[in-house]
Parts: structure tokens; sequence; C-alpha cells
């Protein structure tokens, strides 16, 4: 059992980075890495704000609504107009040359991994003003909802109830292993122009390579000239993914999309569509009966990628998977060879058995905060108790040891990337909470 001063002490040591990194609306990822505001990584911190200020957790999903384009796609980042030193910055993007994008706030040209309507109920459920907390649902259902519908209209052109993404960086799990071939076989029709901010914060062994930045650069450079008209880069493009991580995110947001309609006495009949719809594809489409593995399709090249990272396990948390499958996922998640090392620190971000695993490199191998999070609530689904406790429990410690890294070295816990992270101090605290109560 963890001390209760100690788990209060390191709450409170979460609640002083959360503070600290307030852009005023909006929580930075990161004091000098991350100096705007992400899509998923707000979602994130939204939860573990409504457990201490309610009112701040909903400013933190409105400031991230202001950046929606008129096709209600929600961009991955929406800038902040004082910093100037990232790349790839505003001017970069350009996205003025698109007629859908927001006038009065600068956002980049893609979204990201979509959890906020899942974040959106936890932070309804959390609060303890509920007749405020009803005008907040009130003001963003419309948006939300226009938001799920973007994925049915533009990133779902054969209407199989899954979206795709366009770039790496879409799927929030950058360098993951899973978009090496596809990546591979990108070639460069000219080179991308630009210097990379983040090696100069972080150590490079610790970041995406040059030579995955030269494409993810690139892509950019590409929806740029294609003045982001998705017909135009489906067309294009040879990156062009369904991922398991982003649709079961999507799924799960679209169950909560369907709670908060019923809450406010919403026709909910097009949601339910759409709930049907990604259930039945998750579980056909991206399913791999030979492998026992979730895989993600890449449409480009009409293939399923099976890859053995934590992404694979991420239909735990949307509820997906029969009891039988989850069953052995929950297997794998504990094997000591695979995302569990003895005497170390789960779960690895990709299992031990890939030849790609490296223990220092992003997401190719170390422990990450938001994952283990979404594995504890995905344990928690299928009746795993013991086995999310003892997950919680380890996050917890890994923190208390290491501090808010980035990410971790699932062997020794040493901690990488940037330092007072945004989603590690404020998943803690939503863990924190849970650990408590079960304790
Ligand atoms: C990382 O991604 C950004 C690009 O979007 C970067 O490397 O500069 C990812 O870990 C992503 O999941 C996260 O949202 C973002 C901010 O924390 O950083």
């Amino acid at each position: 059992m963890i001390d209760k001063g100690a788990l209060e002490t390191l709450r409170n040591r979460a609640i002083v980075i959360l503070k600290e990194n307030d852009l005023g609306s909006s929580t930075k990822p990161a004091p000098h890495l991350y100096p705007h505001q992400w899509n998923w990584d707000s979602a994130f911190i939204a939860i573990g704000l409504s457990h201490f200020d309610e009112e701040r957790a909903q400013k933190e999903i409105l400031s991230l609504l202001r950046g929606q384009w008129s096709n209600g796609m929600l961009p991955h980042i929406v800038f902040n107009p004082h910093c100037v030193d990232y790349h790839p910055g505003p001017a970069f993007w350009d996205c003025s040359i698109s007629p859908g994008s927001p006038k009065d706030v600068q956002t980049s040209g893609i979204t990201q991994s979509p959890i906020l309507t899942f974040a959106v109920c936890q932070v309804f459920e959390n609060s303890k003003d509920k007749k405020r907390a009803m005008e907040f649902l009130n003001r963003v259902f419309p948006k939300l909802k226009e938001y799920h519908r973007f994925f049915f209209t533009h990133r779902d052109p054969k209407g199989e109830g899954l979206a795709h993404i366009i770039h790496p960086w879409e799927s929030g799990l950058d360098n993951s292993p899973r978009w090496d071939e596809v990546l591979e076989h990108i070639k460069l029709k000219w080179t991308p122009k630009y210097k990379r901010v983040d090696t100069s914060i972080v150590p490079a062994n610790q970041r995406p390579t040059d030579k995955e930045y030269d494409k993810y650069t690139y892509l950019v450079e590409l929806f740029r000239k294609a003045k982001y008209n998705l017909d135009y880069i489906r067309d294009k493009s040879s990156f062009i993914i369904q991922p398991i991580l982003f649709n079961c995110l999507m799924y799960a947001s679209l169950r909560c999309l369907e709670q908060i309609g019923n809450t406010l006495g919403e026709d909910i009949s097009e949601i339910k569509q759409w709930i049907l719809k990604t259930d039945n594809a998750i579980n056909t489409k991206l399913w791999d009966e030979d492998s026992g593995m979730y895989g993600d399709y890449d449409l480009a090249n009409d293939r399923l990628i099976i890859k053995n990272t934590i992404a694979n396990f991420s239909p735990l948390f949307a509820g997906l998977s029969s009891s039988r499958v989850a069953a052995s996922m929950k297997r794998t998640l504990m094997s000591p060879t695979k995302y569990w090392p003895d005497n170390g620190y789960p779960l690895c971000s990709v299992s031990m058995s890939e030849p790609e695993f490296n223990l220092v490199r992003y997401w190719r191998g170390p422990v990450w905060v938001n994952t283990n999070w979404l594995m504890i609530k995905g344990l928690e689904n299928y009746g795993y108790h013991r086995e999310a406790d003892n997950l919680t429990k380890k996050t917890i410690e890994l923190v208390l040891k290491s501090g808010f890294y980035e990410y971790f070295n699932p062997y020794t816990g040493e901690g990488y990337g940037a330092s007072n992270f945004s989603w590690s101090a404020s998943l803690v605290i939503d863990l924190i909470e849970l650990y408590s109560k079960n304790e």
C-alpha cells in the first residue's frame, strides 16, 4: 500500500504542475517542448482538472473547441499566439489557405485521437455544480456532434464505420513502429525545409529520428500544397490508415456522445447508427484471427498492419472485445516477456518481443502514463480489478520515484522527454482518486 501522506504530496505537486503549465484557458503539455494547446492532451488534462477545479476543466475543453474547422474537424494543435519557437508553427501550417480554417485562432491542419467526448463525460460526472455542468453540456453538444460527423463524412468515404488518419501525428503515437513500413514507402518528391527545435530541448535519442521528421514535415507540406482538401490528400498521399487506437477512442467517445444526448433529451438516432457501424467494423476489419491481434488497416496498400504494440489493446478501453479475447489480451499485457518486465515498470508501449523495441525512444518502448490509464480503464471494464489495481499502483509508484516525466524506461523507471508533463500530472490525479477509493 502506498503511504497516504506520499499520495497527498504527489497530488499537490501534480496540481502545481498543471497551474504552472496553465496558459489561461488552456494548458500546454510541457513547459518548453510543447508550448501550445494539443487536442488529446487537453482531454486528458481536463479529466485531472475536474477533480479540483471543474470550471477550469470546462474552460480547457471550450478553448479547444474554438479551433473547430467548418467541416467539424478539431485540430491537433490550437496555437498559442505568444509563442514562436515550435516546429511546425502556424506560419508553416499556413491554414488560412483553407477556407474551412477558423478565422480568429491559428491551428494545425490535422486532427488527433478523439478522446475528447469521453473526457467531457468525465468532467460532467465529476462536477459538483450540476446546473453549471448542464449548461456546459448544452454548449458543447452541437460542436461535439459536428466533430464526430466529420469522421464519418470526411474520414470514412466508403461508409465503413472506421475513420482514417493522414499523418502519424494524428495517431498521437507519432513514431510508433506501426507506421515504419508505410513511411518507408513514401518517396520524397522534394526535400522539406525546416529546423527541428525538439532535439535542442530533449536528447535526440529519446525523440523521432531526422528521417522520420523529414516524412512528417513532407506530409505537412503536401497538405499545405493541397490547401487541406481532404479528397485531394486521400488521392495523393500513401499514408492513409484506419488505426485501432484512434477508432476505439472514437467509439468510446461516441458512447459518451450518446449519453450526453440522452441527458439533454436530444435526438440520438444518428449517433446510434455511427456506434453500430464502428462496433462491427472494429471487430471484423481490424481483427486478425490468425495472430489473435487487432491491427491498423493501411488503405493505401490494402493490408492489415499487425505489430505488437500497446495500441492493440485499446478495444479493452472501448469495451469492444468478447470476454475470451479480453482474457487473452490481459494475459499478454501481464507477460514479463512482452509488456510487464519483471522488476521493472509496466506497460511498455511496444512489446519487448518486437525487434523495434527500444527503452528510450519515445513511442517505441517506454512507458506512458496515458496508455497505462487507458489500460487500467480497460481492465476494469472486463472485471480484472486486481490487475487494474496493480497497474494503478505501479504507475503511481513510477511517478513517485521519477517525477512527472513524459515517458519512462520500463526497466529502470528513469524519466525521459519533457519533465513536468501535464497529462502525467492530470492522469495521476485521476489514478490517485481511483486508488484511494479502492484501498
Ligand atoms: C507528441 O507529438 C508532437 C506532435 O504533435 C511532437 O512530438 O512534437 C505526441 O506524444 C502526441 O501524442 C502529444 O499529443 C504531443 C503533445 O504532448 O506530443
